[in-house]
C-alpha cells in the first residue's frame, strides 16, 4: 500500500496524529526511541525535517532508525534536494504556497523531483502555508505570513491549492508557535476546500489538538512536545486528544 493510501484510509476513519521528528536534534538512536515511544502513545506517522541543519547524513540515519524502532511509515516534511534519500517511505512535494523565495515555490522542488524520480520514491503533493507567527520556517522562507485573523485569506490559499491540484493541504503556525492556527480558520478552510487537511504549530496540549480535531483537521502534527521530553502520559493525552479516542 502507499503512504498516500495509508493516510486516506485512516482519514477516513477519523482525525490521524503525526509525530514529527528533526533530524537536527537528536542523534538517530534517540530519534527511534522517540518514535518508539510515540507509536506505545496512538501516532499514526512519523514526519522527519526541519528548516535547517538537515543532511542526508544525519535524514538517512533518522528515517532509518524511526522505521525500525516503530514499524510506522515516515515521509520526509521538508528538508533539501540533497538530503533525499532511499531510507524514507515517501516525500511530501511540497509548494511553500506563500513563500516570496523562489526556491521554496519552483526551484527546490525542480532539484528534487529527478532524485525522487531515481529513487522510485513515492512523491505525495501538498501545498504548505504559513500562518502568524510562523516561527523560523516564515524566516528561512521569506513567509508572507498569513495572519491569525486574516481567515479569508486563508481560505483563499486553500482555494488556490485545490486548484493547482495539490493532494493535501498544510497550515502551520511554525514550530514551537506561541498559538496555533486559529480552530475558526480550520473550520472555514475545511468548509470550503475539500482537501486533507493537516494543522502544526504550536499544538503542545489536549485541548489544542481536540480543538483542531474538533474544527475539521484530518492530521494533526506535533513536534515540539515530543522533541521536549514531555511525559509518556502527556504524550498520549495529546495523541488521544488529536485523534479523538
Ligand atoms: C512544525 O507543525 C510542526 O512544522 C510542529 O510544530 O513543533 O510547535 O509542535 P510544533
Amino acid at each position: 500500500m502507499t503512504v498516500k493510501q495509508y493516510m486516506l484510509d485512516k482519514i477516513a476513519k477519523g482525525t490521524m496524529h503525526a509525530a514529527l521528528i528533526d533530524p537536527d536534534k537528536q542523534p538517530a538512536e534517540e530519534a527511534g526511541k522517540l518514535a518508539k515511544t510515540m507509536k506505545a502513545a496512538g501516532t499514526d506517522i512519523i514526519f522527519v525535517g526541519g528548516s535547517s541543519g538537515i543532511t542526508i547524513e544525519n535524514l538517512s540515519a533518522t528515517a532509518k532508525a524511526v522505521k525500525e524502532a516503530s514499524g510506522l511509515p515516515v515521509i520526509l516534511f521538508g528538508g533539501t534536494p540533497e538530503s533525499i534519500n532511499k531510507e524514507l517511505d515517501a516525500v511530501f512535494f511540497m509548494q511553500i504556497v506563500n513563500s516570496a523565495d523562489p526556491r521554496f515555490v519552483t526551484f527546490g522542488q525542480v532539484m528534487a523531483a529527478p532524485v525522487i524520480a531515481k529513487l522510485g520514491l513515492e512523491s505525495i503533493s501538498m501545498g504548505y502555508v504559513i500562518v502568524e507567527p510562523g516561527m523560523t520556517v516564515a524566516r528561512v522562507t521569506s513567509a508572507k505570513v498569513v495572519g491569525q485573523d486574516e481567515i479569508e485569506k486563508a481560505v483563499a490559499y486553500a482555494m488556490a491549492c485545490k486548484m493547482f491540484g495539490f493532494e493535501f493541504i498544510y497550515f502551520e503556525a511554525g514550530s514551537g508557535a506561541d498559538r496555533p492556527v486559529p480552530p475558526a480558520m480550520i473550520k472555514a478552510i475545511k468548509s470550503c476546500v475539500d482537501l486533507p487537511l493537516i494543522i502544526g504549530g504550536g499544538i503542545r496540549t489536549p485541548e489544542a489538538a481536540e480543538a483542531a480535531r474538533l474544527a475539521g483537521a484530518d492530521i494533526v502534527v506535533t513536534g515540539t512536545l515530543i522533541e521536549q521530553g514531555a511525559d509518556d502520559a502527556k504524550l498520549k493525552a495529546v495523541v488521544s486528544a488529536a485523534k479523538g479516542n
